[in-house]
């Protein structure tokens, strides 16, 4: 599996749309040189890498099929007022057997590592420079599953953690919010991409998949992470 590094910056190409007091900018790939960025240079930014072609198009859709096979799919619940309901997505925990994960609550002990999701993290980690002992795989079954408003500042991943984010299969917005100012930026991680969220990104901004009910096609999603063990340092 090759992974091809493509670009790093982004840069703003769409206007700004004034809406429940949020700035609502969207963003996709450098194009130096180009007048509207001037206008957007004051406005925060998320601390990530972003390769948009990271996989090539034959090794993406190979992978995607080969996760739909290959992982143990769970579906969650998660608690509502209304009540105890199903995540709007499947998911999945892989990693090293000490990488235990306290999420609401609940100890996630990983599954093993299966052969394709190995092998992207064995990519993953060339190109961060960094090692993973996990990861969070997301199913998204169409555009109606998403996931909501977050940030990944569990204490098991540390202040400042690296986390590779690979799509597969069809692109879907992504928008991360800052805090203090409520900035969103958008992107759309199509299928091969890589986008390393890094820095201040978890304690600086939220992110979310939101619902695009016009979109139909399948997407999975995996998030590597280094998760400290309980009662260790890394
Ligand atoms: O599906 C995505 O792009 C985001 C997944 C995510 O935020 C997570 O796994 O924590
Ligand atoms: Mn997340």
């Amino acid at each position: 599996m090759t992974a091809q590094a493509t670009g790093v910056s982004v840069v703003v190409v769409a206007a700004i749309i004034a809406r429940f007091s949020l700035a609502h900018v969207s963003r996709t790939q450098s194009h130096s040189g180009n007048l509207m960025a001037d206008l957007f240079d004051d406005l925060p930014a998320p601390d990530v890498d972003w390769y948009p072609e990271w996989l090539a198009p034959e090794a993406a859709a190979r992978a995607l099929a080969q996760l739909i096979g290959e992982v143990e799919w769970r579906q969650d619940m998660m608690g509502t007022p209304a009540g105890r309901v199903p995540l709007p997505r499947l998911t999945a925990w892989q990693g090293e057997p000490d990488a235990v994960y306290v999420y609401s609550g609940i100890r996630n002990v990983p599954q093993p590592w299966t052969a394709t999701v190995a092998e992207l993290r064995a990519a993953a980690e060339a190109s961060c420079h960094a090692r993973f002992n996990s990861v969070l795989i997301n199913r998204y079954r169409s555009g109606t599953d998403s996931m909501g408003w977050h940030a990944d500042r569990e204490p098991e991943l540390g202040t400042q953690p690296v986390i590779a984010s690979i799509s597969l299969g069809v692109a879907r917005t992504f928008d991360l919010r800052h805090n203090k100012t409520g900035v969103v930026q958008s992107f759309s991680l199509k299928g091969g991409s890589l986008l390393v969220m890094k820095g201040n990104t978890q304690a600086d901004w939220r992110h979310r998949v939101p619902k695009e009910p016009r979109v139909a096609g399948e997407r999975i999603n995996l998030t590597f992470r280094w998760v400290t063990p309980r009662g260790a340092t890394r």
